[in-house]
């Protein structure tokens, strides 16, 4: 169970507050109430002491009067008799009369024979007693008091304050014989609670027994204390109001931080709602102020952090477009440069970039631009980094540069290039040093792989051998001249060449005698071509140029020049000395406007090719395509050309 704040804050409260308050009033009452009762037991101490003098007083009148009246009654003859006669009657009357003189409360006269009379009020108390002779002997013994108890308590309430009780020996109680008892009174010098007539607590006390005849004076005191604390009602009244105030002020504590909390709340949602703009109020400078400026800082803090999300965002669709660029460049190097120092210059939050390729590759691309303190940093950067081949940092002037070497592409493993970004705001950071060399190692591969793939889109068109294109390219370039032809009604024209007995030239010098033939072969078509030709390679030891707008004619001249120079050709041994001959058949053929199709073009060149070795090599037989009857180019008619090289004219036979 989890409780509310304002819940367990009251809890608190009551925890602090009510408990200590309540045990507080518990303690303070009984402080109060034990010296109601210290106050008490100390005014009957005192009263009792005045009661217990009191007490001596009496004795000491009645001591008084006894002496008093027994003189009296010696010299009265009457009394003397009844006392020697023992005569009750007339003892009687002489007690009544000795008793009531004046300040005397009761007389006792015991006759020596043995009869005992009293007169006087009932209950005398501290009374003395004289015994009484003549010359003839014991007359009997008179006792006599100055006052009866019902006087004596009186006397001591009157003079102490206090409720008497006068407690004999024998149980009799004087005053309010309803709350004390022989029994209950506590010994002298200690004190008792007792209960009340109407419910009140009393103290009561007494002294010890007094005289000869064991009577006790109680003194009983009401323990209602006097005071404020003394005052059951007035501490409750007291602690409810104390109560009231403390809970008042917690109340008011608790809106005040109720209100705190629900600002900082409010804030927290508006900053969870993405709005950082607003802030907590600061007030004072207590806990409550750090912590709201704590907040705002934080806040602060974030909406930054959230800014440069955004800035990076920004950064890496910049860079997504680039790449995008990069694939639309059709993996162009000089686009993939400038991609690559714009990307590095714009996530590592740089100013000005450069890179450079060095060598056959040679290639360079800028990003930003740049402050003379930056060129001089980058500039020292890209030394050392080469000369190191790592990564390394300059700082001039302010400007802080960071640069590495570009991967190794060649062999040689030396570094063929490097990447330099430069800024004045501060020194790179680890994370940026680490996107920069990241993006430097993809780069190398990059690099790699452009030229990895320019190699090979060479290498598909171009004959290794002689550096001509290769057949795949020659039709290619028939393709597009066929329908450029067609389009502008130009003749297309094809000489196709075969070595003669190059077979021999193999056998006799060896392969390699047979390659360096090729190349010279393929030296003098690609010289003795026009730049719109294209002489290529068709395979083995055969070669084919073709010729765009190029007629009959012109075709033949070109073959013929061809043929020419390669008879006169000489090509040193490449084993040992000597050097070598060699001569060529060729066979032309001519495609007027509109043109038929490419591969009978090629049928009619390779036909009179056939002718041109038939009629005994070394020399050039045209193609007779002009008279064709709808099947194209027929054989008969090159068989024709070839048979009537007079009439056809242009075919030349040189022989050694
Ligand atoms: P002909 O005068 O009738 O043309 O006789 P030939 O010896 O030239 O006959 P053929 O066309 O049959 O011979 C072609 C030879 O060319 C066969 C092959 O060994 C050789 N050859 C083809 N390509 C190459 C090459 O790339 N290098 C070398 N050295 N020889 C090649
Ligand atoms: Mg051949
Ligand atoms: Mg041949």
């Amino acid at each position: 169970m989890s409780l509310s704040f304002r819940l367990r804050l009251t809890l608190f409260f009551l925890l602090i507050v009510v408990v200590p308050m309540v045990t507080l009033a518990i303690l303070v009452s009984q402080i109060a109430s034990d010296s109601a009762t210290g106050k008490a037991d100390a005014r009957l101490s005192t009263g009792l002491q005045t009661a217990t003098n009191l007490y001596g007083e009496a004795q000491d009148d009645a001591q008084r009067a006894a002496a008093k009246l027994a003189q009296q009654a010696g010299a009265d003859t009457s009394t003397v008799a009844a006392l020697k006669s023992g005569d009750r009657d007339a003892l009687a009357a002489a007690a009544a009369d000795l008793a009531a003189a004046p300040g005397v409360a009761s007389v006792e006269l015991e006759s020596a024979p043995g009869a005992t009379v009293r007169a006087g009020g009932r209950g005398p108390v501290a009374t003395a007693s004289v015994d009484m002779a003549d010359t003839e002997g014991s007359l009997g013994t008179l006792t006599a008091a100055t006052t009866t108890a019902r006087q004596f308590a009186r006397q001591i309430e009157q003079i102490t304050g206090e409720q008497a009780a006068l407690v004999e020996h024998d149980g009799d109680v004087t005053g309010p014989a309803d709350l004390v008892d022989a029994d209950s009174l506590p010994a002298a010098g200690e004190g008792a609670d007792i209960d009340g007539a109407n419910g009140d607590r009393l103290r009561v006390a007494a002294t010890a027994p007094l005289g000869g005849g064991g009577l006790r004076i109680a003194l009983l005191a009401p323990t209602e204390a006097e005071g404020f604390f003394g005052s059951q009602p007035k501490v409750a009244v007291a602690v409810i109001a104390f109560f009231a105030i403390a809970l008042l002020a917690v109340m008011l504590l608790l809106r005040s931080l109720q209100g705190y909390v629900a600002e900082m709340l409010a804030a927290a949602r508006r900053i969870g709602g993405g709005d950082f703009s607003q802030k907590v109020p600061v007030t004072g400078n207590d806990e409550m102020a750090g912590l709201a400026s704590e907040f705002n800082r934080m806040s602060d803090r974030l909406g930054e952090q959230m800014d440069q999300l955004r800035r990076q965002r920004i950064e890496i669709e910049k860079s997504v477009q680039r790449i995008g660029e990069a694939f639309a460049s059709g993996l162009d190097r000089q686009a993939l440069l400038t991609i690559l120092v714009e990307t590095a210059v714009g996530t590592c939050e740089a100013d000005y970039g450069l890179v450079a390729l060095s060598g056959q590759v040679g290639a360079e691309a800028e990003a930003g631009r740049r402050t003379e303190a930056m060129s001089d940093a980058a500039l020292a950067a890209e030394e050392r980094a080469l000369r190191e081949a790592s990564a390394v940092e300059e700082e001039r002037d302010g400007a802080f540069a960071l640069s590495s070497a570009l991967g190794a592409l060649g062999a040689s493993g030396e570094p063929v290039g490097a990447m330099t970004i430069a800024r004045e705001s501060g020194p790179f950071n680890a994370t940026e040093r680490e996107v920069f060399l990241y993006l430097l190692g993809q780069a190398a591969a990059s690099v790699e792989n452009v030229a990895l793939h320019e190699l090979v889109a060479e290498q598909a068109v171009t004959d290794e051998l002689t550096g001509l294109p290769n057949k795949r390219a020659f039709q290619e370039a028939m393709r597009k001249e066929s329908a450029r032809a067609a389009r502008f009604k130009h003749d297309l024209s094809l000489v196709i060449l075969d070595i003669d007995n190059f077979k021999q030239v193999n056998d006799t010098h060896g392969h390699l005698q047979g390659d360096e033939v090729l190349r010279v072969i393929g030296k003098i078509l690609a010289e003795e071509s026009r730049g719109i030709d294209t002489p290529a390679r068709y395979g083995g030891e055969e070669f084919v140029v073709a010729l765009p707008e190029t007629d009959r004619e012109g075709a033949l001249e070109v073959a013929e020049r061809i043929r020419e120079r390669i008879e006169a050709v000489v090509i040193p041994m490449v084993e040992g000395d000597g050097e070598m001959r060699i001569t060529a058949s060729i066979g032309s053929a001519t495609m007027p406007a509109p043109p038929a199709d490419v591969q009978d073009l090629v049928a009619a060149a390779d036909g009179a090719l056939y002718e041109a070795k038939r009629g005994g090599k070394n020399r050039v037989v045209v193609a007779e395509t002009e008279e064709r009857n709808g099947d194209g180019p027929a054989a008969e008619s090159t068989n024709e050309s070839a048979a009537t090289p007079a009439a056809q004219g242009p075919v030349s036979t040189r022989r050694k």
